[in-house]
């Protein structure tokens, strides 16, 4: 298969891929504009190394020096953690962030594009974008949602977090004909806490499980991605009602600044983790591990 010119694929992932070995795509965005720095370089160290331990080859996909990059190298991963110019990339921006060589961190639906070019069938990450609240007035939906409706790969998440309408999120997802899959749970998990009192489709309780269902999928050339929903590990959950204050607080500020269109997520983002302090950070971390060795799992055992 010929390859785009402006495609990069790191050799470590590219001789993996050719030998049948599991890889995990890894996006860049929680790098760039969701996690505060140095932790967000160290998460994204750690989860690599992760995927590593779990038997799996890590490919962090990021916008670099006008390629999209499928395997970058850990001074790379500083850059993007550190340089507050590094855009932030989704399906619309990647033309223009390629052709003008800025450093982009992908979003969820810009590493799924990276990935499936690549051949990469698994994704771990934190949270999916969604629909946001309010969005019957604001038509705020992240291009995650139709991304997952168009590109064949699989994301596991610990589901949306709840500055997201986790509800109507799901509802999307099932027009979109996307599964979304509770991985031994029947709840949507709500990022932060382990379940948000909305049922999943579907749910299946070993990583050879879900690997067989992608390959029924492939097989029978589904078009499209699957949600694969982690609950958060318990001991790092958090209280329900702390969250809840910080999400009003945080909506309530983004309202007052007039935050709009792809800044609101980073936004939201930014302002929890102001409110919440040092323990959503921890959780954060947490959940990230855990979704990035259940994604090794998976792409070990298709
Ligand atoms: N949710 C998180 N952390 C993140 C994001 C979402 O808890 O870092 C990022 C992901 O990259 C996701 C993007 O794809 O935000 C969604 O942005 P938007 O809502 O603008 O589509
Ligand atoms: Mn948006």
């Amino acid at each position: 298969m010929t390859r785009s010119p402006y495609l990069w694929v790191a050799p470590s992932v590219d001789e993996a891929l050719a030998a049948g070995r599991p890889v995990v795509a890894l996006e860049s965005t929680i790098i760039s504009h969701g996690m505060p720095h140095p932790h967000n370089v160290e998460t994204a160290l750690r989860v690599e190394a992760d995927i590593l331990e779990a038997g799996a080859v890590p490919a962090t996909v990021a916008v670099l020096d006008g390629m999209l990059r499928i395997g970058i190298g850990h001074d790379d991963i500083e850059r993007l953690g550190s340089d507050r110019t590094v855009v932030k990339v989704s399906r619309r921006d990647l033309g223009v962030a390629i052709a003008g060589r800025l450093p982009g961190g992908t979003t969820v639906a810009a590493t799924m594009i990276g990935a499936a070019m690549a051949g990469i069938e698994v994704f771990a990450t934190g949270g999916i974008g969604g629909v946001h609240r309010g969005a019957a007035e604001t038509f705020d939906i992240s291009a995650d949602l139709q991304e997952l409706a168009r590109t064949n790969v699989a994301v596991v998440c610990a589901g949306v977090k709840s500055i997201l309408d986790i509800g109507r999120t799901l509802e999307y997802l099932e027009t979109q004909g996307v599964p979304v899959i509770g991985y031994r749970t029947s709840e949507m998990p709500a990022f932060y806490a382990a379940a948000s009192g909305f049922p999943v489709a579907h749910r299946l309780d070993s990583a050879a499980d879900i690997a067989a269902v992608l390959e029924v999928r492939r097989e029978m050339g589904l078009v499209g991605g699957v949600v694969i929903a982690n609950p958060i590990p318990s001991e790092h959950a958090m209280d329900p009602d702390v969250m809840e204050r910080a999400i009003a607080g945080a909506l309530d500020d983004a309202a007052a600044h007039g935050v709009i269109g792809k800044d609101t997520t980073p936004y939201l983002l930014g302002r929890m983790a102001e409110l919440t302090g040092a323990d959503s950070l921890t959780a954060n971390i947490a959940l990230v591990r855990s979704n990035a060795r259940l994604a090794a799992g998976i792409a070990a055992a298709g």
